[in-house]
């Protein structure tokens, strides 16, 4: 028996796991107790790594599909048969015909957030999609704006806090997002303990709800307005105190008028919180001295996501938690992505161009996903005509999931990069497998950028990568140089890069980072990292402030929010009626993935509709019983779950299900569950950002 230590690359919060291994087989994963920064926590996903691996539904040879059968293929006739077809349709109709789709696990994946994105990108299209716009994008935007970069996301600063304002997320459930911290559980316990609060503010009472010291209904789609009522009652009181930010930032003034129409008053009719509460949670903000506001993706998949997400950053601004200990804080990563953009001019962007169909603005280079489906379907010049997708699932993980498989099935060419023939790479014409995440080396480049202290850990691969198998970033690359670099340069071309690898790159960043060798000491490089298997703890977060803002300001009021600030007042001049949707995540579920695991499916239904016990009544429903939930769209049936931890008015179904699609995932289909991106419309975004509204959409339930 061999034993290895490395770290989970299944979620933001980077657990360190110990996989014991015979030959070939995992024989157990549990969670690494010398792990330096998640000692001993695992959840049940992490133990799954194992079934990952072992999976036969998993693919290990590239595949064809000539009509509906499918046909296993070697890696060079696969890679060039690519190459061929992708380069037939970028000569034909230019580059942007070809476009590409990153799903999430790409952040987790070193080889693919390093060389994988270098070679996707260099394709040029200006049809970059993502998951960003059904996620994150909000929150990057406000870091764009007011910071000067996209990347530059301040995260609380947990485990100083006395004070912790959640907003739109459930830790407890999802182990933590633009939050890297593993065992979220221990360290709320750890604000209560040492005398503090966690205040939850969530249209379901969520299992941080649950075990927080007060929890608040909102209703959904209102955060916007909550958070300019506590702008407008901080302005009021006179409890504005900007600390040392005072004298680096801009707009203190314009953020004041922003909420002067705001009273706690007009925001307790829209948002269901009491005027009283309102002031009470502004108050409290103020004056405890280590708080921070906290908010994800509840707040900004939503109609008013980039509002909301500007708002978060200025409450914590105003009452002097921003860049303070115990707040919301900036990194100092090991290995630092800021510089390295700042020196490639690189802030993301924003807007410099849209989509062709309905005009959708480009972020950090890409478009929203709301606009790939009618991109792909809409003849016309500069029409979609082939895509590449690369670690997603956009059948199940977007709005609109049907109007999507039509499209792909309308496309020249499709290829996928994904070990699974799921319900979206099923419609490619090839497939390429990658290895798995047990035959890698890891290091979140992504996710240490976003932790809650600066740490560091460099994991080898537990498995060496089978001769018949290729790396993500091998694929990306292969893909690259075929359809990309002159025919005699690309044997050269695949070798240089097959020596380099993303360790190299690694290496390099370390070594320029602010840990680095740079400062005179023994600064940290990849060699240090390897000797130390357990991670290395680089200390708390500490200001940052005003040399992490390349400008040295932070813009407190950016233009582009102030002039959304009459669509979010025309919205809520009428008053709310119906049945809205939210999400919800669980902790054996990740995105619409890791339904092939039977020990992570087994027991009761997870997609089920909840509901409140007053709407469910009035429709007749019962619980366990079957509810049919509608939107223009189209509807879905899903089992009835009535529960009192639903706001009235609001009902909840998880993304990620509906596995009901011929798929070749046996455990997932036999469970198949409904996709609520069937039902979801993804016409309705957030106007300002091109984010998809995911939470808050009108249902009808019967
Ligand atoms: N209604 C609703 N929709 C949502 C959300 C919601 O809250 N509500 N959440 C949104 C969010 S936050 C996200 S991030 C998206 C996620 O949506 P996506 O990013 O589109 O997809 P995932 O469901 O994460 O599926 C990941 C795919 O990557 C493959 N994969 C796993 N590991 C690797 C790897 O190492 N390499 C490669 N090449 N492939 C790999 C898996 O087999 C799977 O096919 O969903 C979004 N959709
Ligand atoms: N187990 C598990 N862990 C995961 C994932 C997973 O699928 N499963 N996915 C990973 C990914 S890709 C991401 S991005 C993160 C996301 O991590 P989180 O942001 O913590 O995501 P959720 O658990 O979906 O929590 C969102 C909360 O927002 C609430 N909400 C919905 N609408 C609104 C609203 O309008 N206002 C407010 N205030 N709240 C609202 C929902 O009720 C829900 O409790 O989780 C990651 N971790
Ligand atoms: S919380 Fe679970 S899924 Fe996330 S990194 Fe840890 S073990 Fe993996
Ligand atoms: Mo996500």
């Amino acid at each position: 028996m061999t034993t290895h230590f490395t770290s989970c690359p299944l979620c933001e919060a980077t657990c360190g796991v110990v996989v014991e291994t015979e030959g070939s087989r995992v024989v157990s994963v549990r969670g690494d107790d010398q792990d330096e920064f998640s000692r001993g926590y695992i959840c049940p996903k992490g133990t799954a790594l194992a079934d990952l691996h072992h999976d036969p539904d998993r693919l290990t040879k590239p595949m064809r599909r000539v009509d509906d059968t499918w046909h296993e293929m070697e890696w060079d006739e696969a890679f060039d048969l690519v190459a061929e077809r992708l380069r037939a349709v970028r000569s034909a109709y230019g580059k942007d015909a070809v476009a590409i789709y990153q799903g999430n696990p790409t952040v987790h994946n070193l080889g693919l957030v390093t060389l994988g994105q270098l070679a996707l990108r260099s394709f040029g299209t200006r049809n970059m999609y993502s998951a960003t716009s059904n996620d994150q994008l909000p929150h990057m935007l406000a870091a764009l704006q007011m910071f000067g970069n996209q990347i530059l996301m301040p995260v609380p600063d947990l485990d100083r806090c006395d004070l912790l304002i959640c907003m739109g997320a459930n830790p407890l459930a999802s182990n933590g997002s633009i939050m890297t911290a593993p065992d979220m559980r221990s360290r709320l316990k750890q604000i209560q303990a040492r005398g503090g609060k966690v205040i939850v503010l969530d249209p379901r009472r969520t299992e941080t709800a649950d075990r927080a010291d007060r929890h608040l209904f909102i209703r959904p789609g209102t955060d916007a307005v909550f958070l300019l009522a506590l702008v407008h009652e901080l302005f009021a009181t006179n409890a504005v105190r900007l600390g040392r930010l005072a004298s680096h930032s801009n707009g203190v003034d314009e953020v004041r008028s922003a909420a002067v129409a705001w009273s706690p008053e007009r925001a307790a009719g829209i948002t269901g919180i009491a005027a009283a509460d309102i002031r009470e949670l502004a108050q409290l903000l103020a004056t405890t001295p280590r708080a921070a506001l906290y908010g994800r993706i509840g707040v900004c998949t939503q109609e008013f996501g980039g509002l909301s997400a500007w708002l978060l950053y200025v409450v914590n601004a105003l009452t002097g938690h921003l860049d303070e200990p115990g707040g919301l804080m900036f990194t100092t990563p090991a290995l630092d992505p800021v510089p390295i953009a700042d020196k490639l001019g690189y802030d993301g962007g924003f807007a410099r161009w849209h989509s062709r169909v309905s005009h959708k603005p480009e972020f950090g280079g890409e478009l929203p996903m709301s606009a790939l489906a009618e991109e792909i379907a809409t003849p016309g010049e500069g029409q979609i005509r082939a895509l590449i997708t690369c670690a997603g699932n956009p059948v199940l993980s977007s709005p609109g999931g049907p109007k999507l498989e039509v499209a792909l099935a309308g496309l020249d060419f499709m290829v996928s990069i994904d070990p699974y023939m799921n319900e979206t790479t099923r419609h490619a014409h090839v497939i390429l497998p990658p290895a798995t995440p047990l035959e890698r080396s890891h290091y979140d480049a992504a996710l240490f950028a976003l932790s809650v202290r600066n740490v560091a850990k460099y994991s080898p691969p537990v498995f060496e990568r089978p001769a018949h198998s290729r790396h993500d970033w091998e694929i990306c690359m292969a893909l690259w140089t075929r359809t990309r670099a002159p025919k005699f340069l690309r044997g050269l071309a695949e070798r240089a890069i097959g020596k380099l690898g993303p360790e190299a790159l690694l290496d390099a960043a370390l070594r320029m980072g602010p840990w680095g060798i740079r400062r005179g000491r023994a600064g940290l490089t990849l060699a240090k990292l390897r000797a130390a298997p357990h991670g290395v703890d680089l200390g708390p977060l500490t200001p940052r402030l005003p040399e992490r803002v390349k400008s040295g300001v932070v813009e407190l009021a950016p233009a582009l929010y102030l002039a959304d600030l009459p669509r979010l007042a025309a919205r809520f001049d009428r008053p709310a009626q119906g049945l809205v949707m939210i999400g919800r995540r669980h902790l054996r579920s990740n995105n619409s993935w890791m339904h092939n695991s039977e020990r992570l499916v087994k027991g009761p239904a997870r997609c089920t509709l909840m509901i409140h016990p007053s709407d469910a009544s009035a429709r007749n429903l019962v619980d366990g019983g079957t509810a049919k939930v509608a939107t223009r769209r189209g509807s879905v049936e899903v089992p009835v779950e009535i529960t009192d931890a639903m706001m009235p008015g609001v009902v909840s179904m998880p993304h990620g299900w509906g596995h009901n699609r011929n798929a070749r995932l046996r455990v997932a289909n036999a469970n198949p569950g409904a996709s609520v991106n069937d039902i979801l419309d993804p016409a309705l975004t957030d106007e300002l950002s091109g984010t998809s509204a995911l939470t808050g959409q009108p249902v009808e339930v019967s």
